[in-house]
């Protein structure tokens, strides 16, 4: 079969080609970015002009920008253009903390509608596709963000925002949705609406991708989204101060994330000593845009945790690709001396077929010693079960929760949509600990 791209100039760069143009494309992005209050101070500190870049591994002489720098200079100080070029602003959902705070030009949102398209290209949407965008409009990335990335691809969007199941179910069927964007947490919660309506994705929607990102998830995770609504489903990465979605992207051959090189320099580096790690170890993503005028951002500690998969996809796309994000550096908890990721958590559940799809971890104090509460959603048919069933139930989850992290959880059973559910990213850690 031919293989098809959406920018083959881009897409299948040589290593050397790809190397030269992030070179052109540091130095553009030097110059731009010394313009803004911020990095005018640090660059006129440090010595640091266009120019200077001649190998990137040079990257390594640049400062780090973390997200705290972005507050501090909130809202313009990063800004190197005048609020006349300015169309368009996002900021970040503020799970942990204040919003950041993303200004975009012309060419800034062309670059990323672009990179978007090019993204839904590599996991097969093509213009013939139905797409319906199922998530929050507004300053949060995924809306406009998808649209125009939609758009830009040719595909009919549905820009259907979030929430509202039955309605979402309506205009799948009203219009045969062959595509969608979701976020994973919200997936499962669509389906049992499905269930109740006595419908069944698989025979009565036209679906066939589904597109999931935006928050952790799991391999098993993914794996259950596919059976339920009889798809492939592929991970899309991004994160606002580096636009947005579009960032990274699973391919056909669904063996990670494709990082889109000729927009980013990718680091992963070791979150404590700041040294980079080599390729197939786990560290910190750290990215630098290679394609945005109003908002440059160099060296950006991301927090989140991946590493690169060594070795060539077999789509012939160059660009290395990055492993499914395993958390936040700021999602780990540390409970009985164990330092905890909620994914691993996840992981082990998501294997266990009569849990449902919703569970959350509550860190409590209890006499004096913490717990891990960890409640689990138990599926509807299993629910009805004899106590002695669901006592083994607990039993076993404990255990292979015990296994993984090496702390013992308290389990919990619970009925279906018992979990409070968020319009957003799910909430899967609450800290109740005297000293959490
Ligand atoms: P906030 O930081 O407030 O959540 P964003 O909406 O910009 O704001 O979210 C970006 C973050 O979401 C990323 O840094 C990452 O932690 C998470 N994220 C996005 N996509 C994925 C994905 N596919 N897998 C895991 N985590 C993801
Ligand atoms: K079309
Ligand atoms: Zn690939």
């Amino acid at each position: 079969m031919r293989k098809e791209f959406w920018q083959e100039d881009f897409e299948v760069l040589g290593k050397n080609d790809l190397k030269k143009l992030q070179v052109e494309r540091l130095n553009a992005t030097i110059e731009h970015a010394a313009r803004s209050p911020y990095y005018k101070t640090l660059f006129q500190q440090k010595n640091i002009h266009k120019g200077d870049i001649k190998d990137i591994a040079q990257i390594r002489d640049l400062p780090f920008t973390t997200k705290q720098d972005l507050r501090e200079n909130f809202p313009y100080g990063f800004l190197t253009l005048p609020k006349k070029e300015i169309i368009r602003l996002h900021s970040s959902s503020g799970t942990t903390g204040n919003p950041t705070v993303i200004f975009h030009n012309r060419h800034d949102l062309n670059s990323w509608a672009n990179l978007m398209a090019r993204s839904l290209f590599c996991a097969g949407i093509r213009d013939t596709d139905v797409f319906q965008n199922i998530c929050g409009y507004g300053l949060f990335t995924g809306g406009l963000g998808f649209q125009y990335g939609i758009e830009t691809l040719g595909a009919l969007s549905i820009p259907a925002g979030a929430g509202n199941s039955l309605r979402q179910i309506k205009l799948m069927q009203d219009y045969g949705t062959t595509a969608a964007h979701a976020i994973p947490s919200y997936l499962g919660r669509l389906y049992e609406v499905f269930q109740s309506a006595g419908l069944d994705p698989k025979k009565d929607t036209k679906l066939k991708t589904l597109v999931i990102g935006a928050e952790p998830h799991t391999d098993e995770q993914r794996k259950r989204i596919e059976e339920m609504f009889g798809v492939r489903a592929f991970n899309s990465f991004g994160l606002s101060e580096m636009n947005g979605p579009g960032v990274a992207f699973e391919c056909e051959y669904q063996n990670g994330l494709h990082i889109w090189e000729d927009a980013y320099v990718v680091e992963i580096v070791n979150p404590d000593t700041l040294e980079p790690v080599p390729d197939g170890e786990y560290g910190e993503l750290v990215m630098t845009t290679l394609d945005r005028q109003s908002m440059p951002l160099i060296r950006y500690r991301t927090r989140d945790i991946t590493r690169i998969i060594p070795g060539k996809c077999e789509c012939g796309r160059t660009h290395r690709r990055i492993d499914r994000i395993t958390g936040r550096s700021d999602d780990m908890f540390i409970i009985k001396g164990c330092n905890v990721f909620p994914m691993q958590i996840e992981g082990v559940l998501m294997k266990i077929p009569e849990v449902g799809s919703d569970y959350l971890i509550t860190l409590v104090t209890l006499n004096g010693t913490d717990e891990m509460v960890v409640e689990v959603e138990v599926k509807k048919e299993w629910f009805k079960g004899d106590i002695r069933r669901l006592d083994n139930l607990t039993k076993m989850i404990t255990a292979q929760i015990r296994d993984e992290v090496l702390a013992k959880p308290i389990v919990k059973l619970v009925e279906p949509g018992y979990i409070p559910k968020s319009e957003g990213k799910a909430v899967r850690v609450v800290d109740n600990r005297v000293n959490g």
